[in-house]
């Protein structure tokens, strides 16, 4: 077992929690699954070509932002700090933020996929020699203590791509208070926050013209099928995106084309036609309303940078 599977072990789970999540969120009366089962490796290639299709700005936007913007985002945080990256995935917008940093003690990326980390390192130590990467494996949505010889140095948490947006807001407001947990003391948290706009312009980010984000969507059946010997017909379910304007969220659903069972670990489920399983949410905030998210969690937000068509938001959070 290397070093970062050791320290993460007690959040490993997954493998039963999916098992779990699938059969509890099949037998509710209005279906459900987990988003954070997306991203299988099929999953996590299918999202990474989500952000190069024309209608999902959001990557495109941050990049920009952060990439006009690093050098101010980094004031005050250029002597020996650790930058924490919660979900650090392929840590792809992590590379602006390093480029930038000269005095940077560690770099840590907190992720749930060993592989992804080790991707990472290795490409980050190809263009930074010299860095020290920490790799963490865990799940970020606890606080996690940080390894001794870095707690207490001062933190920079860096989550980016308006993954919070995925978590309902009171689940919102606990995962930042973890996060502010993890930095604390002296922490600090770079946050990319996308914003609301025109429904047709966020409906097509969700629903993108090429089939990438349905292809996406319906690889969460066929992960059942090869993970829990599910009998999902793929070509019997469709991809859905609506927005939601009182609760301020994209809703994604599967939304079963005609009256089926399908059996999934040895339990049958039964579909009508036309009935959806909900799959992912995605809230869309204003400035003001991610302020009152970030302050119920215990962080003082200060400076927020943006796109010039106010597309989306990059936060300044501190302890
Ligand atoms: C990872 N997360 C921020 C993406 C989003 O925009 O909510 C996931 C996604 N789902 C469909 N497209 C992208």
């Amino acid at each position: 077992m290397s070093k970062a599977t050791e320290r993460a072990a007690p959040f490993l789970r997954q493998a039963d929690d999916f098992a779990v999540s699938v059969l509890e969120g099949l037998s509710r009366p209005k279906k459900s699954l987990p988003c954070r089962f997306f991203y299988d490796a099929q999953g996590s290639a299918l999202f990474e070509d989500i952000t190069r299709q024309p209608e999902y700005y959001p990557t495109r936007v941050e990049v920009g932002i952060l990439t006009a913007n690093a050098m101010q985002m980094l004031e005050g945080a250029l002597g020996e700090t650790v930058l924490v990256e919660f979900g650090s995935g392929s840590s792809i917008k992590t590379e602006i933020l390093l480029g930038h940093m000269r005095r940077l003690h560690a770099y840590v990326p907190i992720d749930i996929s060993e592989s992804a980390l080790i991707d990472a390192r290795e490409r980050l130590a190809a263009r930074f020699s010299g860095l020290n990467i920490e790799l963490l494996l865990a799940d970020f949505s606890h606080p996690i203590e940080l390894p001794p010889e870095l707690a207490p140095r001062p933190k920079l948490g860096f989550f980016p791509g308006s993954t919070i947006g995925n978590f309902v807001p009171a689940e919102a407001t606990r995962l930042l208070r973890a996060m502010r947990e993890t930095l604390s003391p002296r922490g600090k948290l770079i946050i990319g926050v996308d914003l609301k706009k025109d429904v047709r312009q966020l409906v097509a980010a969700y629903d993108d013209a090429n089939g990438v984000t349905a292809a996406f969507n319906l690889n969460l059946l066929a992960r059942i099928n090869h993970e829990l010997d599910g009998t999902f017909d793929l070509q019997a379910f469709r991809h859905a995106a609506t927005y939601e304007p009182f609760e301020g969220r994209i809703e994604m659903y599967l939304v079963s084309v005609k009256d089926q069972d399908v059996w999934v670990a040895g339990r049958k489920f039964h579909f009508r036609a036309a009935e959806t399983i909900h799959t992912e949410s995605a809230y869309k905030y204003t400035i003001e309303e991610f302020h009152l998210i970030a302050q119920a969690a215990g962080w003082t937000p200060l400076r927020v940078w943006k796109d010039e068509l106010n597309l989306f938001s990059v936060h300044e959070l501190v302890a």
